[in-house]
């Protein structure tokens, strides 16, 4: 059983509804067991699209990184998300964060996520639920890859207790 960080965001249609449903949608192959509040975040890279709702959430699961990629991916897709430009708006994107101690580079699939470090929309949430968690490759934890982060993106609180983390018999 691995635990994941997910990185969660949404800047087209019901946002936050489409950050619950693609949560729901994860299990049972995956199985969120915590999840920081919503950040309403002004987009990073192409500027001119909607301000993002962002989340990052902790989830224990069996599949290997490259189908708990495809699973993320058809996840996307069941919420309306099509091929695009990249940084393009969408209604869902799940990025994988963080996999265990992974560290994973190929292709299609990046493990740590290589952008983690220079994102306050990705360490602000993640600092929320993960401050003393440490990055496999650089050695640091959360709470100081935000203290050294230079990202001037603006990220504002939007709400607590979006997510209830469900009670289920076959959670170990
Ligand atoms: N995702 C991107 C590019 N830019 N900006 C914000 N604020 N939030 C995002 O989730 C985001 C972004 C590519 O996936
Ligand atoms: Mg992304
Ligand atoms: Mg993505």
């Amino acid at each position: 059983m691995a635990t994941v960080y997910l990185g969660l965001g949404s800047n087209l249609g019901d946002r936050e509804t489409n950050l619950k449903e693609g949560v729901q949608r994860l299990a049972p192959e995956v199985l969120v067991e915590a999840a920081s509040s919503l950040y309403e975040t002004e987009p990073v890279g192409y500027k001119d699209q909607p301000w993002f709702l962002n989340a990052v959430v902790r989830a224990r699961t069996e599949l290997a990184p490259q189908t708990l990629l495809a699973r993320c991916q058809r996840v996307e897709q069941a919420l309306g998300r099509r091929p695009s430009f990249s940084n393009a708006p969408r209604p869902l994107d799940i990025d994988i964060l963080l996999y265990n101690e992974l560290v994973l580079n190929t292709p299609d699939l990046v493990i740590p996520h290589p952008r983690l470090p220079e994102r306050a929309f990705v360490l602000i949430p993640l600092n929320e639920i993960a401050a003393s968690l440490r990055h496999p490759v650089l050695g640091a934890t959360v709470s100081e890859l935000w203290a050294r982060c230079h990202a001037s993106e603006q990220v504002q609180p939007y709400r607590t207790g979006w997510f209830e983390v469900p009670v289920a018999p076959n959670r170990q």
